[in-house]
């Protein structure tokens, strides 16, 4: 009975030692696993001559839009991030622009001379694309989603 306890007593030492092991390294996959790029475009979004890099990304079940700054440094390409935008939606969708078919795309919805991101959303209810507008607010850095469609 004593030598029983004693080896159950070890086992759960070894059953725990090795859970404190693997714990981080689980971690550490799933959270690479749950973020996946969905699209990456380059494109110079308030013409200023300077390209930025529009990144579509799916992170723990939600969608989200990054805006990257790229520079040059000791020649290499770096990137900043400058502005996110996260939906609550995570479900990729793709619309048609220009004759094509793509899940980013780029248009100056409200003529201000500065190019808004669409991002579109598949509606798993209603079995339809949806598309939100993004406008980018460079003074603030800041990514604003538009409620009124052009
Ligand atoms: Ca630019
Ligand atoms: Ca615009």
């Amino acid at each position: 009975m004593v030598r029983y306890g004693l080896l159950s007593g070890v086992a759960l030492f070894l059953v725990l030692a090795a859970n404190q092991k693997i714990t981080p390294l689980v971690a550490a996959l799933t959270a690479h696993a749950q973020e996946r790029i969905l699209a990456e475009k380059l494109v110079d979004l308030d013409h200023d001559g300077q390209m930025e890099k529009v990144v579509k990304i799916k992170q723990d079940g939600k969608i989200s839009v990054q805006i990257y700054h790229l520079y040059g440094f000791q020649d290499s390409v770096q990137s900043k991030l400058i502005a996110q935008y996260q939906f609550p939606t995570g479900e990729d969708g793709f619309i048609y622009d220009k004759q094509s078919i793509t899940n980013l795309a780029f248009s100056d919805v409200n003529k201000n001379g500065q190019l808004e991101i669409l991002v579109s959303f598949f509606d798993e209810t209603t079995k339809e694309s949806k598309v939100h507008t993004l406008a980018w607010d460079k003074n603030q850095n800041n990514l604003l989603k538009l409620e009124r469609e052009y």
